[in-house]
């Protein structure tokens, strides 16, 4: 277990040359770790950093590539420093994944930019929503089709807190061990979510096994206490990279974090056999809607 997450030098955002190793490491579904990548704040914008800067009623403030920012209470100025930070943030993380995975950049889709000013480990949330349970990520309203979920995570905590992850085992061990009791795919049931506007597209098989595997695992206690995994306080003015479609990850504690998603084909990954998709077309012995795999 103790390679689930890779201890890395790199100190500079613009300094990540495509090390095949740690290319390897990310699409075999570990946590590439930065303690020394730090995102700067200047003190005015470290004064944002409090729950109060939080809209009523929602969790995460976000920044899309457009330019329009969500979720912040305050009025313009305040919006105008927060748009002026996460942009910023956008823009490094974008730097450095094209540093890291150079083949991956001419085929990434941004998703909005997140900051996090809520304490994680006082959320309360349905079993299913609780990302305090260790899980790879799945959406039930959002079909990709085997599109991977590349991210980018920094702790931005003004008070040296660590933001406490815990990370899981293999994807392939996930998979072996709950996709022999999963539920059927149903393409009939897969339609009706459609016709009724609850997916915004047919699920496919491999979505479908992917909620599963989300949904299990969280709802099984004895996995959570049980399954291997490591507890990692990541520093404050740390950085990691996973795809967190791949690694198992719980976010246990912690408060202020930046986050970018970045959507990738699942055939431009370096190695297309490693993904999930793969996996999980190899263990069915079938074609899973998912998207062409070469
Ligand atoms: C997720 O977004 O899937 C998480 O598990 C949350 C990560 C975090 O907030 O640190």
């Amino acid at each position: 277990m103790d390679r689930a997450i890779l201890d890395l030098p790199l100190a500079d955002w613009n300094g990540a040359t495509g090390e095949a190793g740690w290319i390897a490491a990310v699409e075999g579904g570990q946590v590439l770790f930065f303690p020394r990548l730090d995102f700067k704040l200047d003190a005015s914008e470290q004064a944002l950093l409090s729950p109060a800067l939080l809209a009523e009623g929602v969790r995460n403030i976000s920044l899309d590539s457009a330019g329009k920012l969500k979720g912040v209470a305050g009025g313009e100025a305040v919006e105008s420093q927060v748009s002026g930070l996460m942009g910023r943030f956008a823009r490094q993380a974008r730097v450095l994944v094209k540093g890291l995975f150079p083949a991956y950049d001419a085929h990434l889709r941004p998703a909005p930019t997140s900051l996090r000013p809520t304490d994680v480990s006082t959320r309360k949330q349905s079993v299913r929503a609780d990302d305090r349970r260790m899980h790879v990520d799945a959406f039930p309203t959002r079909p990709n089709y085997g599109e991977r979920i590349l991210r980018v995570f920094t702790n931005i905590n003004p008070q040296g807190q660590p933001r406490v992850w815990r990370v899981g085992e293999p994807f392939e061990d996930v998979a072996k061990r709950y996709l022999p009791v999963a539920r059927p795919y149903s393409a009939w049931q897969a339609k009706m979510l459609q016709s009724l506007h609850i997916t915004k597209s047919l699920r496919s098989e491999y979505d479908h096994m992917m909620l599963q595997l989300h949904d299990r695992m969280k709802a099984d206690e004895r996995y959570q206490r049980e399954a291997p995994q490591v507890t990692m306080p990541f520093p404050s003015g740390s950085t990691w990279v996973c795809f967190s479609d791949q690694a198992v990850h719980a976010a246990m504690s912690g408060q202020h974090m930046l986050e970018q998603t970045f959507h990738l084909p699942v055939a431009r990954q370096y190695d297309v056999q490693a993904s999930p998709l793969a996996i999980l077309t190899r263990m069915a012995g079938r074609p899973l809607q998912g998207a062409p795999l070469p």
